[in-house]
């Protein structure tokens, strides 16, 4: 029996430090060695290899390096291998740090400032106060719950939308595309937390835009092709979004010369919102592998239905 870790072979050094600590029993390897192909029961990856069944034909579970599992083929993948997406408080953290401050930059006004001083302009913008400041996240999942509490601090009026009815304490919970209209019309800042599926390709879109109080702005965290990056464009220049950060396009890395890079109300970051941490998330794992060895159900199973 073995465990096999397919990414970033820097992280993947981490990995195995964690786990020879926390499951010495269990033989760990790093992509491309993957010992005697037969014993592996185990992979996580963040891009499992072609031909996964023939590669590891006893493999039991898949993880995923990731909290979205939209780079999998689930097709490929047989039923009775669950496919088990990141859960662990490193990457709960970090996105709850970034949407934080995304939010913040773009209630402060922050990128007007920064084109300001790019043009040598020192001009004030009236302070507008949190509670007028209406935040919304799109999904209401592990991450947008993490990030809800941390910006209830602040004092911001919260909303969130998600498929199913969900209720948080703080947080005007919307659901289903009935109430999508009524979310996104008090959501001055709106937060894309959603994971990527055929209902959320192309999400963001010139419509919901048209639908957001006007001067709204937002922050994209989710996925590349969930943003129309046309209607983006469009809806800055009209006026209806005064700003925007963008951490996830379609594709990656943003092609050279796009007009993202140099627009002024549009901050880009390279998919850093949040990053899976090693220690923490071995510790996930291994939770899991204890679980999965005393016939309890593994925490995280991707519903296959619903794909994610
Ligand atoms: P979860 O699965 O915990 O939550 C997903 C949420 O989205 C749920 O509330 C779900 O509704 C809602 N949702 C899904 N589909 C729909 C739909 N069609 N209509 C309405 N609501 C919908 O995911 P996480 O919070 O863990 O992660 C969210 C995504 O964040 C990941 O899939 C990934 O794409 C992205 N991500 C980005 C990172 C980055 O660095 N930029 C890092 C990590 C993740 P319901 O509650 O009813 O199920
Ligand atoms: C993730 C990501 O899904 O880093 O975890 O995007």
């Amino acid at each position: 029996m073995a465990f096999v870790y397919k990414a970033d072979p820097a992280r993947g050094a981490e990995w195995a430090k964690h786990f020879a600590l926390a499951m010495p029993e269990m033989p760990f390897h790093v992509w491309p060695d993957v010992g005697n192909p037969l014993d592996v029961r185990f992979l996580a990856a963040w891009q499992p290899p072609e031909d996964l069944m023939g590669l590891f034909p006893n493999l039991e579970v898949l993880f995923s390096i990731g909290a979205g599992i939209d780079q999998f083929d689930l097709g490929a993948i047989p039923e009775h291998v669950p496919v088990v997406r990141m859960i662990e408080p490193g990457i709960r953290g970090a996105m709850s740090e970034y949407v934080t401050m995304a939010v913040l930059a773009l209630h402060r006004d922050l990128p007007t400032y920064l084109d300001q001083q790019r043009r040598e302009i020192w001009q004030e913008i009236r302070v507008i106060p949190p509670s007028r400041r209406r935040v919304g996240i799109l999904g209401l999942g592990e991450l947008a719950q993490a990030s809800l509490e941390r910006l209830k601090a602040f004092g911001f009026p919260l909303s969130g939308w998600s498929r199913s009815r969900r209720s948080l304490d703080g947080v005007q919970c919307y659901a289903g595309h009935d109430e999508l209209e009524a979310f996104l019309a008090v959501a001055d800042i709106l937060v894309c937390l959603l994971p990527l599926t055929n209902e959320t390709t192309n999400f963001l879109n010139a419509d919901l835009f048209s639908k957001l109080p006007s001067g709204a702005s937002l922050v994209h965290v989710g996925r590349g092709p969930q943003l129309d990056h046309q209607a983006l464009l469009d809806a800055l220049d009209t006026g209806q979004l005064s700003g925007a950060f963008v951490d996830v396009t379609a594709p990656e890395p943003l092609p050279e010369s796009h007009r993202f890079w140099s627009h002024p109300k549009i901050a880009i970051t390279p998919h850093v919102a949040s990053m899976t941490q090693p220690e923490t998330a071995v510790s996930v794992v291994v939770e899991n592998l204890r679980r999965c060895d005393a016939g309890e159900r593994i925490v995280g199973i991707v519903d296959r239905q619903r794909g994610y």
